[in-house]
């Protein structure tokens, strides 16, 4: 097959997005309060372990020799006509948060395949080797720190710490990979892909408000989370006097406003983004002032020193809040990652496939944290966005990209995929 005709290989849309729902509905549920269906596909669980082996025969039925490593990350080798090179690899991740859509992560995953599929189709070997993957836990949600496959991979989390990690109910990692059977043999980060590509909806408004089909991502910001414990004295909400309080619900809704003045006060740049997800309030009842609060703070920064300051401010703060107040805080951090740049080569080549396929893009910076950034420190590596209905919402059950979205973006993939592995 010439190159130009190659160029305008399209993938098979109608069975990408098969392959979306079907895996969708594993792990689905229907959400009260947004009345339409959600994923519930927690890291390691077993709806993630039920998803891993659909996607993992898909794989196999796809022709691709499958392996699994220590951690669990899923990769699936495809031949190419010189076995010598090292692999192009794409993918991304199939768990999600409690309260997911069906496209995060999952379209990477299938994306991938689904190139592979159209490759298959059409009898075209390319030059280099192909992987395609998906990696374990990106959310992050249970067990503490996100993108931890990837990471593990990657170099920047050890193997044995990875193990250790617990979730609420002291679960380790190591045993619940077993428990799902994805407690691989193969040894992490022994294959360095020569580039990765990965394609996954932008999670956010700017897409679809600027009437972009495609993003070509140039980037991810900073991520910093901590786990706090806030500990006070509970007691009677009626009979004991203001002055006598040690109130640790107080404590975390002082830290929550505080996070939210430095965002607006602009002193850690204009983009600096701060969120308290969990607030566990201990008893929990109407008439007992709340003596114990397990707390989460995520700061999100594109500057590295603005987000070192923060972090510096918010633990002085956290100081003074515990002398005022009379409590503990016991402050954890649990993931840190440092803004990441993709790699320009790779950017300009999904902004050239792009652009030959007349889908309007622009350059973006990732919001959210994604695999592809710890891959980016183990080859040249970037990433396509693709808009989403509903102001490109996500980590909500009212996350939603059209057909045509997903075939831009998976189309632009192949293209990507077919230049990176037949060019230099
Ligand atoms: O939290 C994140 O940015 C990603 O969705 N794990
Ligand atoms: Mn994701
Ligand atoms: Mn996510």
């Amino acid at each position: 097959m010439t190159t130009d005709a190659r160029a305008k290989l399209e993938i098979n849309t109608d069975r990408l997005m098969a392959s979306i729902e079907e895996l969708g509905a594993i792990g689905a549920y229907h959400d009260e309060g947004a009345d339409v269906m959600g994923v519930r596909r927690l890291a390691l669980s077993p709806e993630d372990g039920n998803g891993r082996r659909l996607v993992k025969r898909w794989f196999e039925e796809a022709g691709l020799r499958v392996r699994v490593d220590a951690i669990g990350n899923t990769y699936a080798d495809r031949d190419g006509l010189d076995g010598g090179l090292a692999p192009v690899m794409s993918g991304s991740h199939i768990d999600s948060v409690p309260t997911g859509g069906r496209f995060d992560g999952a379209l990477g995953v299938l994306g991938a395949l689904e190139v592979v599929r159209t490759l298959n189709d059409h009898g075209v070997t390319t030059r280099r080797p192909l992987t395609i993957a998906f990696f374990t836990d990106e959310e992050g949600c249970r067990f503490g720190t996100d993108m931890l496959g990837s990471a593990v991979a990657a170099g920047r989390i050890p193997l044995e710490q990875a193990y250790a990690l617990t979730d609420e109910g002291g679960r380790r990692v190591r045993d619940e990979l077993e428990s799902i059977g994805f407690l691989g043999d193969e040894p992490v980060g022994r294959r360095r892909p020569h580039a990765y590509v990965e394609c996954h909806v932008e999670q956010g408004p700017t897409l679809i408000h600027e009437a972009y089909d495609l993003g070509v991502v140039t980037g991810v910001q900073g991520i910093s989370w901590r786990r706090l414990t806030i500990t006070g004295a509970s007691a009677h909400a009626g009979a004991t006097p203001m002055k006598f309080r040690r109130d640790a619900g107080l404590a975390a809704a002082r830290i929550n406003c505080r996070i939210h003045e430095m965002c607006a006060s602009g002193e850690y740049g204009a983009e600096m983004r701060a969120t308290m997800g969990v607030i566990h309030p201990e008893p929990g009842m109407v008439n007992v002032i709340p003596g114990r609060v397990i707390a989460t703070v995520d700061l999100r920064n594109p500057d590295d020193s603005m987000m070192r300051r923060a972090e510096s401010d918010l633990d002085a703060f956290q100081r003074e809040i515990a002398s005022e107040l009379g409590v503990t805080i016991d402050s954890v951090q649990t993931a840190r990652t440092p803004a990441v740049v993709f790699n320009l080569a790779v950017q300009d080549a999904i902004e050239a496939a792009a652009n030959a396929r007349g889908l309007r893009n622009r350059r973006i910076l990732a919001g959210a944290g994604h695999d592809a950034q710890e891959w980016a420190s183990v080859c040249p590596a970037a990433m396509i966005f693709v808009p989403g209905l509903n102001d490109g919402i996500s980590h909500s059950p009212r996350e939603l990209s059209t057909p045509k979205q997903c075939a831009d973006g998976i189309n632009t993939l192949l293209s990507v995929i077919l230049s990176l592995s037949d060019g230099a």
